[in-house]
């Protein structure tokens, strides 16, 4: 399968809302075909742990796996791939690096997607759509922003920032491929259900 189709639930995770091994197995279980881990401000050796816990069950409900920032861990962790930001490594320097890694480069403007294409990203994570409480200093460019970026590219996008079950088809209709989520899901009282729910309504549109 084409790996962009399986960018259509992409669900990040956050160590505010708990354990990263819990909250994964599950958004898998509701129907998440993409997991990022995401950690901020923990040693290499706890980053590389978990990465190989979300390996082993990422492949268990045949999902991509996805490491945030960090290139070694991504490679050492055996993940599909590494997404990162514009202060990150590189995406010309992870390529060259690691080539078989799906590379994620984020957007917030047309000239941050087309430094990611040029650069050899593989996809783009726009955002942020709205604005968010997850990540404070993220801009928004909403849903005309997305539009704007969506027809001007032609490699995967995944919106994320804010995005939620009563927004998405607003967010499905700017001709992306995914939706990266995190609060919506994993700050839920049942993450298989608002997993499932979400995953329902992606279904109809892509
Ligand atoms: N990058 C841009 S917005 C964002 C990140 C990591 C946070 C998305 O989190 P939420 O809770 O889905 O708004
Ligand atoms: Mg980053």
């Amino acid at each position: 399968m084409r790996f962009d189709k399986k960018l259509k639930l992409y669900v990040i995770t956050d160590s505010r809302f708990g354990k990263e091994v819990e909250q994964v197995k599950q958004a898998l279980e509701g129907g998440a075909t993409s997991i990022q881990l995401r950690l901020k401000d923990v040693s290499t050796r706890h980053f590389l742990d978990t990465a190989k816990d979300l390996r082993k069950l990422t492949r268990d409900y045949d999902a991509l796996f996805f490491v945030n920032d960090r290139l070694d861990i991504a490679m050492a962790s055996d993940a599909d791939g590494i997404h990162v930001g514009m202060d990150d490594m590189p995406v010309e320097y992870v390529k060259e690096m690691a080539p078989e890694l799906i590379i994620g480069s984020s957007a917030y403007n047309l000239e941050e997607a087309n430094y990611g294409i040029n650069a050899g990203a593989d996809y783009l994570g726009v955002g942020a759509v709205y604005s968010t409480n997850t990540k404070l200093d993220a801009r928004y460019l909403g849903v005309e922003g997305l539009k704007n970026i969506s027809k001007s590219v032609n490699i995967p996008i995944v919106a994320i920032g804010g995005i939620n079950h009563q927004n998405c088809e607003d967010v499905l209709n700017c001709d992306i491929q995914g939706l990266a989520v995190i609060s919506a899901i994993l700050n839920s009282n049942n993450i298989v259900n608002s997993s499932k729910e979400m995953r329902n309504i992606i279904d109809k549109y892509i």
